[in-house]
């Protein structure tokens, strides 16, 4: 039997930007030709997508690292890399992704709810390529030996969470046997007893038809007279009903202890469904007469029928306990959901939810925070300077220096003085360590090329 798995942690990483090439042209008797290093491709993005073919996050049970192909080097002749490819991770409709804090591994924010066919965001995205030598040519520097490493991605850890999203939600006042009913048709175990509000969370199972066609079923709190405005348990569980395509609207035909009558509990119930969202009283509706195992229930059985014959949906008569009836719901269930999903619109991979998400991820990138580690030392901390600082060779003075030249359009050295920093403390960026030399002076590095450098691009200007 197919179990249900609907939350789940995964690491996800970005591939790797290829570096850039530091090369020069060769031509027969010419000594030293111009740069002709050509830059990194870009490593792939790891993407999440919704697809309504998919009923569990089951895949992402044993599995839980998933990268992306990184990008290939930059070459000599302007010959630049290739770009790593996406990996695409299929996901149900109704999975929430989350971003987990990294120490703590709880929720820290939401990336995406994809709630429809195709939706998708990315997570990981890959490095950016290093640019090669061909890009740092200014008037002055005709000849730069150096070029930029590649990117490299970030890796994290997410929850992909797979709200109730059931194709079949059962719906009814309390103990008329939804639970009974969802155990019975799948390999869901809930608690089953006779007093009100035995299920306080839906259930969620697998159900599936003799000729092998599945459903996902939830049965749902039972709710009551007054259940729109607040009362019983049911109210906050009408949210997740919205999102169903399918009702089973279950009725216990003995009318319960308080002999209750079949037809006006199923009007009250759908009278509830309207009162809270309009759209719930028209969502295609099958109707359940459940323990029909019991004496005396065929009148109210056929009245039942007729009541919902007259608005237009099916009826069933059903006994959670000798299974009567079950196997003709589950295969006409089924059908309808098939029915239904085929009319969910087809997968559209322009449902891109990256966008928000990734300009929020760019505001905090460039972020740049500055701490006190000791009492002469500074940690600079933010994503974009701590890339600019990975991405330099450092064993070439040309590339140190043109790093230090970034650091400087970037404004960091106001930055550190205001931040109190005095000459000779130490400045640390991820693993690296630099002597802070003071008050802004001569761009050391820029003056004599101020502004020969536009093919740089510069760290805040670039509009996107
Ligand atoms: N005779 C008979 N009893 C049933 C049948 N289905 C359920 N019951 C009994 O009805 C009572 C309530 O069943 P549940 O499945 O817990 O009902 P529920 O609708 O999930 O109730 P809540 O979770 O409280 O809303 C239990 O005592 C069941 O044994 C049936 O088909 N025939
Ligand atoms: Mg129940």
């Amino acid at each position: 039997m197919e179990t249900f798995t609907d939350l789940c942690h995964i690491n996800v990483k970005g591939g790797d930007g290829g570096a850039g090439c530091m090369s020069f042209r060769r031509e027969a008797y010419v000594p030293k030709g111009g740069p002709d290093g050509g830059d990194g491709g870009d490593g792939g993005d790891v993407i999440i997508e919704a697809d309504p073919q998919l009923s569990s996050l089951i895949d992402f049970r044993y599995k839980h690292h998933f990268r992306a192909e990184r990008g290939t080097h930059g070459e000599g002749a302007r010959r630049y890399g290739r770009d790593g490819r996406d990996l695409v991770l299929r996901v149900p409709l109704g999975t929430v992704v989350r971003e987990l804090d990294a120490t703590t591994q709880t929720p820290a924010y939401e990336i995406a709810d994809l709630t429809q066919p195709g939706e998708r965001v990315v997570v990981a995205p890959g490095g950016v390529g290093g640019r090669g030598n061909i890009h740092f040519v200014t008037p002055i520097r005709r000849a730069p030996a150096f070029a930029e490493k590649g990117e490299p991605a970030l890796e994290h850890w997410i929850e992909l969470e797979m709200k109730l999203m059931a194709d079949a939600a059962l719906v009814g006042m309390p103990s008329v046997g939804k639970s009974s009913i969802i155990a019975r048709i799948s390999a869901a175990r809930p608690k089953i007893a006779d007093y009100p509000f035995t299920t306080l969370v839906p259930n969620l199972g697998v159900a599936r038809a003799s000729d092998g066609r599945s459903f996902v079923a939830a049965d749902v709190p039972g709710l009551i007279e007054g259940a729109s405005e607040g009362r019983g348990l049911g109210h906050q569980f009408l949210r997740h009903i919205e999102r169903t395509a399918l009702i089973l609207h279950v009725v216990d035909l003995t009318g319960g202890y308080e002999g209750r009558d079949a037809v006006e509990d199923y009007r009250t119930i759908n009278a509830e469904l309207a009162a809270y969202a309009e759209d719930l009283a028209s969502r295609p509706q099958i109707v359940v007469g459940n323990k029909c195992d019991m004496p005396d229930t065929e009148d109210q059985a056929r009245r039942l029928r007729e009541a919902a014959e007259a608005d237009g949906h099916q009826y069933f008569s059903v006994s959670a306990v000798t299974g009567k009836g079950l196997d003709a719901l589950v295969a006409m269930t089924a059908t309808r959901v098939a029915e239904l999903r085929s009319e969910l619109p087809a997968a559209d991979p322009r449902q891109d939810r990256t966008e928000r998400w990734e300009r929020d991820r760019r505001t905090r990138d460039r972020e740049i925070t500055i701490t006190r580690e000791e009492r002469h030392a500074w940690r600079v901390s933010g994503g974009a300077i701590e890339r600019m600082v990975v991405q330099t060779d450092w064993d070439n003075d040309e590339a140190v220096a043109f790093l230090q030249h970034r650091f400087e359009r970037i404004g960091l050295d106001e930055r550190l003085e205001k931040a109190g920093l005095e000459t000779g403390d130490e400045v640390r960026i991820l693993g690296f360590a630099f002597d802070y030399e003071g008050a802004p002076s001569e761009d050391a590095y820029g003056a004599d090329n101020d502004r020969g450098d536009s093919v740089i691009e510069e760290f805040g200007e670039d509009d996107d």
